[in-house]
């Protein structure tokens, strides 16, 4: 199988150049991190006081601030904070106010909402966000005082005794875990109301029923490259020569380690050169098995902007991504979706880039690419969660919780895949120095989930739950 070899150095020129979506990102790098120890845990602390204590009230007082309880800067266009109550009949309707804040009424938004799963104290929501305009908060900081406060759209007086997330007691700030808050769609604080959390079954089924949620789990805990559980369970490490990347490059087993980090194993992918083709030495694992089609994808990976020894600035391409054959130029039984995350530019990119790429077909020569892309230039240096869903009805990238890009029913795929990592070269022209320098990337996990669609915050859980059981390997993916 020819893995990845849809790419020249002048296909994603003007690929890119099309720039089908483009999508500014803010600090990436959220939650949704499970087992290893050198994550970066990133989270939110919400403080709640009341001035309004009454059982019955003018209006609701419900003043706040959020701390970033992370250890890198926050966005705060990224967090929603949701403040639970119960309506006082099924009609009421409900008007916001922001009094006064330290980052400025005009940055903080507002939306009610309606609970999927009604409880006796908790039927609607108050979901609290904010603009670009609020900026970003430094590790340890806190938004200041956010004086908020709702009525009754009819200034009658509303009932709030009997409301989740009120507490007549709080009257000076402290933590209060019946407020949520989510960072880019992952709950990172407090407790819903009973069957109202994220990570509950969504009310909407997937496109395709689940099919009993056959899936494929690895955990990557390995000696070696030359474990022979490895290809027992169903992985190739490439050694074959080909594409992508530098003609006359080397595609090397022995650069594939594994190592333990915290009781979790971890896969090293690494990719070295000394500037000649004959010195370079890509890496690739992927499954032998076309057999993964629609369902949920999803790896932990670390890419990284720095070489680990020698010299910078070679045009590294730093992948996770499911792929077929192609038949024919422009046959559109074709699939392909990838990340790719370039620390050093190439492809006519200057710096950092983080592509997802949906396929349709493409035709090698001459060059003619059927795809759609969403980018994203900045560095995505460290750990990252990776998911990839597919249904019927579009395919979405989901980097660290949030979603990265959509991609329409045009790029679906009409055949099984497999599931491929690789690290290589796009060319030699990034660092033309003949010292020797070699690239790490690595992976936690993978994860596939047949005709499921998974939230990102479904896939945690599910890692979670192989993990408690002491799964470190399970495919229970039917041949394609
Ligand atoms: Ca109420
Ligand atoms: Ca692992
Ligand atoms: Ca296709």
């Amino acid at each position: 199988m020819k893995s990845g070899s849809a790419r020249s150095t002048t296909s994603r020129v003007r690929v890119a150049a099309a720039a089908a979506v483009a999508l500014a990102m803010g600090t990436a790098g959220l939650t949704a991190l499970t087992g290893t120890a050198s994550a970066a845990a990133d989270g939110v602390a919400v403080q709640y006081r009341t001035s309004a204590t009454g059982a019955t009230a003018d209006q609701a007082e419900p003043w706040l601030k959020v701390r970033n309880t992370g250890d890198s800067a926050l966005q705060l266009s990224t967090v929603k904070v949701r403040y639970y109550f119960k309506a006082d009949s099924a009609g009421a309707a409900y008007r916001f106010a922001c009094s006064w804040a330290v980052k400025g009424c005009s940055n903080i938004t507002a939306t009610f909402g309606t609970l999927a799963t009604p409880t006796a104290t908790a039927d609607r929501y108050l979901d609290i966000g904010f603009t670009a305009g609020a900026g970003s908060l430094a590790p340890g900081a806190d938004t200041g005082d956010m004086q908020l406060r709702f009525h009754r759209s009819d200034w009658q007086q509303l009932n709030q005794s009997d409301d989740y997330s009120f507490s007549p007691s709080r009257t000076s700030y402290a933590d209060w875990s019946k407020i949520t808050a989510q960072v880019s769609g992952s709950t990172v604080w407090g407790t819903a109301p009973e069957g109202n959390d994220p990570t509950d079954p969504p009310t909407d089924p997937p496109t395709d029923p689940p099919t009993g949620g056959q899936s494929l789990f690895d955990d990557f805990d390995y000696t070696g490259s030359g474990d022979p559980r490895i290809s027992a369970n169903g992985w190739n490490v490439r050694s074959n020569s080909g594409g992508p990347g530098v003609p006359g490059a080397t595609w090397s087993p022995e650069n594939v380690t594994f190592a333990s980090s915290g009781g979790n194993s971890v896969m090293n992918l690494r990719t070295s050169t000394a500037g000649t083709a004959e010195s370079t030495k890509q890496t690739e694992v992927l499954t032998k098995a076309m057999k993964f089609r629609n369902g949920t994808y999803a790896a932990r990976v670390r890419f990284s902007d720095a070489p680990v020894s020698g010299p910078d600035g070679d045009h590294l391409v730093q992948t996770f991504f499911t792929i077929n054959d192609l038949k024919a130029p422009m046959a559109d039984d074709y699939a392909e979706y990838d990340f790719e995350y370039l620390p050093n530019g190439g492809w006519g990119e200057p710096s950092n880039i983080l592509y997802t790429t949906s396929w349709e077909t493409y035709n090698p020569d001459p060059w003619q690419a059927v795809n759609q892309h969403t980018e994203s230039r900045q560095s995505h240096a460290g750990w990252h969660d990776l998911v990839l869903t597919i249904d019927n009805s579009s395919i979405k990238y989901y980097v660290d919780g949030r979603l990265f890009g959509t991609h329409d029913t045009a790029y679906l795929p009409e055949r099984p895949m497999s599931i491929n990592f690789n690290q290589w070269l796009i060319d030699l022209a990034g660092q033309t120095s003949t010292t020797p320098r070699a690239y790490d990337e690595q992976v936690d996990y993978v994860l596939h989930v047949k005709d499921q669609v998974l939230t990102p915050a479904q896939v945690t859980a599910k890692v979670s739950a192989f993990r408690t059981a002491g799964t470190t390997f399970e495919d229970t993916v039917p041949a394609g």
